[in-house]
């Protein structure tokens, strides 16, 4: 990754606001932003002079007047010189900046790519990866539940029990090097293969167990899919809003009138949030949109953690619908749930399965359904687990660190062994504070968005 260009961003989020921000990084960055304003104005002489401040300026493309506010290094937040633009919230008006700046830079600024910014306040020591996870996890949050997750990344649980691990591999190290360093001396002795192995199975089994939790606790944290389906005109979204007790999505007694996945956040008995996805109607797809719908139909089903099969109580063939949702590729738990029954009566128990007979225009059987969908998305699991919640960039360094001792188990020549020795312990150094090397955190900030 090149940490010597200055980068640019947009920093607020897509779309117009009423203020606008282009946000610079890098050693060079307030000349580089000087160079794109009047220079006949005072400001500008203020960015380029990288004084700390608020500063009045003139953009030379567009010619618009702006706030410069410049944050010199390494008291920044990525450690480097940064500076912002702050002018008004039109995204065609600040892409033209952008282009205006990289322009005039004569090669030394470019576009941000994502987390860039986040990644050079881990490499400048400005936060640690933990912190850095965090924010990532912030950004993809979903549901309050997500954030509260996002918010337990930095316990330092899994900080502390590295930094034990990362002990106990640089003691082993040390002997394993002293046997080759010094064995033609007879006072030293290297460790016995048996304990160096019994040692080394000990901790590599630790750090799976614990990458195992983490993985489990960061699927427990994920809020549930919960997603509607059944035939078109069964009353998916009509439940949908009543479960969500808003009108989030319209009704029509044309089929067809959902043609895209719709998604809402919806907090079920008990304080358990959910993702509650309304889905076009299932049928064969007969038109060009039809496929389009069909697809975001099957595509929402297959991210479900728990699927509410609709039929209508005055559908004669409810079965045909079950048949057609058996491509089901993930273990989603499946309710049953018979809608309209306002209007005609339906048996709630069949040969097969249990049904909770609902109505969204009298709100009968409502608060059964929330409750079932409650109970279906505890059986996922604890959703307190995260002691050791773990971003994808610590995952990875443990998973490597344990890999690295796998091969110490596998090979013979004490060379070999101590150079897996060395590689666990720089990986778990890396997790116990250290800045980990480029790959890994790319791994994670691949999953940040541009200006962060
Ligand atoms: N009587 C009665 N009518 C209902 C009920 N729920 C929905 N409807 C009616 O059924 C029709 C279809 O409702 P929608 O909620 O749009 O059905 P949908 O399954 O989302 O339909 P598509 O999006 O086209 O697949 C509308 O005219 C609703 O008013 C209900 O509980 N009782
Ligand atoms: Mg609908």
């Amino acid at each position: 990754m090149d940490n010597q260009s200055v980068i640019l961003a947009v920093a607020n989020p897509p779309g117009s606001a009423t203020r606008g921000i282009v946000r610079a990084s890098g050693t060079d960055a307030c000349r580089v932003l000087a160079d794109a304003m009047d220079s006949s104005c005072h400001g500008a002489n203020d960015v380029r002079a990288r004084r700390r401040g608020v500063h009045v300026v003139s953009l030379l493309a567009p010619s618009i007047r702006a706030l410069a506010i410049v944050m010199p290094g390494p008291a920044s937040a990525t450690g480097e010189d940064c500076a912002e633009i702050h002018t008004v919230g039109n995204p065609y008006v600040l892409e033209r900046i952008i282009e205006a700046v990289i322009t005039r830079s004569g090669g030394a600024a470019r576009r941000a790519y994502p987390g860039e910014f986040s990644v050079r306040a881990v490499m400048s020591g400005r936060i640690g990866i933990a912190s850095a996870e965090r924010v990532a996890a912030s950004i993809m949050a979903e549901t309050d539940a997500d954030l509260a997750a996002a918010s337990m990344l930095q316990t330092g649980a899994v900080e502390q029990s590295t930094a034990r691990d990362a002990d106990e591999i640089a003691t082993l190290l040390a002997l394993v090097e002293a046997g080759i360093d010094f064995t033609d001396q007879d006072d030293v002795v290297a460790i016995a293969r048996p304990q160096l192995l019994r040692r080394v199975c000990s901790v590599r089994d630790g750090i799976r167990a614990r990458c195992a939790v983490a993985a489990g606790a960061e699927s427990a944290q994920r809020a549930a899919r919960v997603v509607l389906t059944g035939k078109p005109n069964t009353g998916k979204s009509s439940l949908f809003n009543a479960l969500l007790g808003q009108t989030r999505t319209v009704e029509s007694a044309q089929s067809g009138t959902t043609r895209d996945a719709i998604e809402h956040a919806c907090t079920l008995p008990g304080g358990t949030e959910v993702i509650m996805v309304d889905a076009p109607g299932i049928e064969d797809a007969v038109h060009e949109v039809d496929v389009l719908m069909q697809a975001r139909a099957h595509e929402a089903i297959n991210r479900a953690d728990v699927i509410i099969r609709c039929s209508a109580a005055d559908d004669k063939d409810p079965g045909a619908m079950v048949e057609t949702h058996s491509t089901t590729t993930r273990q989603a738990t499946t309710i049953y749930v018979r809608t309209k029954c306002d209007i005609v009566n339906v048996s709630t128990t069949t040969n097969s399965h249990a049904t909770i007979a609902t109505s969204a225009h009298t709100g009968a059987g409502i608060p059964d359904l929330r409750n079932a969908i409650a109970r279906a998305v505890s059986k996922h699991g604890p959703r307190n687990s995260h002691e050791f919640m773990l971003g994808v960039a610590r995952l990875a360094l443990l998973k490597e660190a344990a890999n690295a001792l796998d091969e110490v188990v596998i090979i013979d020549a004490p060379e070999l062994v101590a150079a897996a020795l060395r590689t666990a312990l720089d990986r778990l150094g890396e997790v116990a504070g250290a800045i980990p090397p480029d790959d890994v955190l790319g791994r994670l900030f691949s999953s940040f968005c541009i200006g962060k």
